[in-house]
C-alpha cells in the first residue's frame, strides 16, 4: 500500500486532538474525508478515542453537540466536502448559543479545484460565518502542514486561548481541511498519547454586596453556580426547568405569577442573572426594565442586555453584609402558596377493606377511576420528573411540554439538558443520543430520557438511525403526541384567523403511526395511556432504546 500525505496528516491530526483532550469523534461517510475517517478508526481500535457513525451529517453534528455538552470537551464531527457540510450549520449555531464547545471537520478540494466546476466542490472557507469562534482553512498536506492546528482550535472552542475567541465563552471552531489525491494510503504509526483539554483562566469574580433588593434568575445551562450564589446573597432563586439550578431551599415556585406581582416582582431592584432565560415572558420584561439593575454572567455567543444598560461579569461573588430577611421571606412564602399539587388521591383504604359489599364496590370504582385517568402534560412532566435520578440525564425539546415542565415541577437535583440557545425543534434526538452516550461511557450507570412533542420526534426521526455494532445507548424518548403543533394553538391571530388555515399552517396535522416508526428501527415502543402505566414504564427502562408514546388531547 502506498503512503499519502493526507493520511500523514489526517493521522498526526486525529493524534494531536486527542492528546488535547478529544475522546468523541463522530464521523459522516463521504471519499473526500476518508483519510481522516480512517485514522479516526484506527485510533478508536486502538481504545484512544470513541467513534460514532451517522449517515446524515445533521444528525451526526446533533450528536457531536450532545457529546459536548454532557462531556464539557468538544466532541468532532467529521464530514465530507459539499452539501454534507452544510449540514453541520444548525448545530453550529446552537453550540454557538449556547456556548457549547465543537468541532467542525469538513473535507474539501484543494484550492485550484474550487471555483472550476469540480465535483461536490462548493465555497467551504467561511461557509459558518459569524457562528463560529473561528475558521481555520488548513493546506493541503505536502503545500504545508497540520500540525500546531488542533491545540489552537482546542483552546479557542474551550473559551481558553485569551487571544482568539471569546475568553471563558466556549463554541464552535471550523477546520476546512482540504486534501490531494491519493485521498488516503497506508496509516503511519504515530504516537498517539491522551491529554486533557485546556481550561479556561477564571476571570476575576465581579463582587457585589447583599444591600438591594435582589433576585437570582438561573437561565439555561446556569448550573449549580445559581444555586450557590443565591444561598450566598440570602436571594429568592428563579431557576428554569432547564437552568440546572432549579434545587436547594431558594426556589421560587410559580415564578410567572410572582414575577407579575406588585409586592414582589414590581420591587425589584436588582437580577443577577446566569445562563440564558427563554422559557417566560415574564422574565423577559424585568430583564428588560431599565429601572432594574441587570448583572449578567455570559455562558453562551451573545451578551444578553435586554434593558440597554445590563453588565457584563465572567462570574460573580458575593460580599458579606447583613442579608435581607424580609425580602427572601417574602417571596419564599408567597412560592409556598404556588406549589403545583399533581400527587394522586389516595384510594380509600376504609372503603376497600370494609365489609359492606357496597362500600367496597364504591372504593374499588374509585381507585380504577384513578387509575384509569387521562393522563395530561403535567401529569407527564412529573412522572418524568420523578422517575429521574442524579445519575440519569434528562433532555427537554422544544415543544409545549418544557414550558408546562417549567410551570408544575418543583425542586430536585438532576442534570438537565436543552437546546435553548436558537430553540430549535431540529436535532432534540440526536443531541440526547450524544448526552447518553457520554454520560454511560465506561459502564455508567443511568438513563437518559428526552421529553418532546411529536414534530419535534418527527422532525429528527433521522436521529433513531444507529449502526447495529457501536454501544448501544439507553434512551427513553418519550412523545406528547397531540397530533401537530399544539404550542400554536396560543398564536394571538388565533382570535381573528381562519381555522382550517391556521390548522394548515401551523398545527400541521400528521398521523403518522409512531409504532411503526420505531419497528423499523429497531427501537422497542410502548404506547401509554394510563397514569400507573406511564409510572411503570418509566420506572422499569428496557435497557436499550425504548420510544414511549403518550396521546395527549390538543
Ligand atoms: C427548526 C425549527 N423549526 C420550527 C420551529 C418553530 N416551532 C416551535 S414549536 C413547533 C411545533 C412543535 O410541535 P410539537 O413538538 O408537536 O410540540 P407541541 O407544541 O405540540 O407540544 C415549531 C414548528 C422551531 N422552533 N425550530
Ligand atoms: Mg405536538
Amino acid at each position: 500500500m502506498t503512503t499519502s500525505p493526507a493520511t500523514d496528516a489526517a493521522a498526526s491530526l486525529i493524534a494531536d486532538l486527542i492528546g488535547h483532550g478529544v475522546r468523541d469523534l463522530v464521523l459522516s461517510p463521504g471519499s473526500r474525508s476518508q483519510a481522516l475517517a480512517l485514522a479516526a478508526v484506527h485510533a478508536a481500535n486502538q481504545g484512544h478515542l470513541r467513534v460514532h457513525v451517522r449517515i446524515d451529517e445533521r444528525v451526526a453534528g446533533f450528536t457531536a453537540l450532545g457529546l459536548s455538552r454532557e462531556t464539557g470537551v468538544p466532541a468532532v464531527v467529521l464530514c465530507t466536502s459539499g452539501t454534507a457540510a452544510a449540514n453541520l450549520l444548525p448545530a453550529a449555531m446552537e453550540a454557538f448559543h449556547s456556548g457549547v464547545p465543537l468541532l467542525l471537520l469538513t473535507a474539501d478540494r484543494p484550492p485550484e479545484l474550487r471555483g472550476v466546476g469540480a465535483n461536490q466542490a462548493t465555497r467551504q472557507p467561511g461557509m459558518f460565518g459569524l457562528w463560529v469562534r473561528e475558521q481555520i482553512d488548513a493546506p493541503v498536506p505536502g503545500d504545508g502542514d497540520w500540525s500546531g492546528i488542533a491545540p489552537h482550535a482546542v483552546a479557542v472552542a474551550m473559551g481558553a486561548d485569551a487571544a482568539h475567541g471569546l475568553p471563558g465563552v466556549a463554541g464552535p471552531v471550523h477546520l476546512n481541511l482540504p486534501s490531494r489525491e491519493p485521498l488516503s494510503g497506508e496509516i503511519p504509526t504515530v504516537d498517539i498519547t491522551p491529554g486533557e483539554a485546556p481550561k479556561p483562566t477564571p476571570a476575576e469574580p465581579f463582587v457585589i454586596g447583599r444591600g438591594p433588593r435582589t433576585v437570582v434568575i438561573a437561565g439555561a445551562d446556569a448550573g449549580a453556580d445559581a444555586e450557590e450564589i443565591a444561598h450566598a446573597g440570602s436571594w429568592p432563586l428563579i431557576a428554569e426547568i432547564v437552568s440546572g439550578a432549579r434545587f436547594g431551599r431558594q426556589i421560587v415556585h410559580g415564578y410567572r405569577a410572582l414575577l407579575s406581582d406588585d409586592e414582589l416582582g414590581g420591587r425589584i431592584e436588582r437580577v443577577v442573572v446566569l445562563g440564558h432565560p427563554t422559557l417566560s415572558r415574564e422574565v423577559t420584561r424585568v430583564l428588560s426594565r431599565t429601572d432594574v439593575e441587570v448583572i449578567a454572567v455570559r455562558r453562551g455567543g451573545e451578551e444578553l442586555n435586554l434593558n440597554g444598560r445590563t453588565t457584563p461579569a465572567a462570574s460573580v461573588s458575593v460580599a458579606s453584609g447583613p442579608a435581607d430577611r424580609e425580602w427572601l421571606g417574602a417571596w419564599l412564602t408567597a412560592s409556598a402558596a404556588q406549589v403545583v399539587d399533581l400527587s394522586e388521591r389516595a384510594p380509600d383504604p376504609d372503603g376497600l377493606a370494609s365489609t359492606d359489599p357496597a362500600e367496597r364496590r364504591d372504593a374499588v370504582k374509585a381507585e380504577l377511576a384513578a387509575v384509569r385517568r387521562p393522563l395530561d402534560r403535567s401529569f407527564l412532566a412529573d412522572a418524568v420528573w420523578r422517575a429521574t435520578w442524579p445519575h440519569d440525564r434528562l433532555v427537554f425539546g422544544s415543544s409545549r411540554l418544557v414550558r408546562v415542565a417549567d410551570t408544575v415541577l418543583g425542586g430536585k437535583k438532576v442534570p438537565v439538558h436543552a437546546n435553548r440557545g436558537l430553540a430549535g425543534i431540529d436535532g432534540t434526538i440526536a443531541t440526547a443520543t450524544g448526552i447518553a452516550l457520554a454520560s454511560q461511557a465506561g459502564g455508567a450507570p443511568g438513563i437518559t430520557r428526552v421529553l418532546l412533542g411529536d414534530l419535534a420526534f418527527l422532525h429528527d426521526v433521522g436521529a433513531l438511525l444507529l449502526p447495529p455494532d457501536e454501544d448501544e445507548p439507553r434512551l427513553q424518548v418519550i412523545v406528547g403526541n397531540d397530533g401537530g403543533g399544539t404550542i400554536f394553538d396560543g398564536l394571538e391571530v388565533g382570535a381573528t384567523a381562519d381555522r382550517a388555515d391556521l390548522d394548515r399552517a401551523f398545527y400541521t396535522p400528521h398521523t403518522v403511526r409512531l409504532e411503526q416508526l420505531a419497528l423499523a428501527y429497531g427501537w422497542e415502543y410502548q404506547r401509554v395511556t394510563t397514569r400507573t402505566a406511564l409510572d411503570q414504564v418509566l420506572t422499569t427502562p428496557a435497557g436499550g432504546r425504548q420510544l414511549i408514546e403518550v396521546p395527549l388531547a390538543r
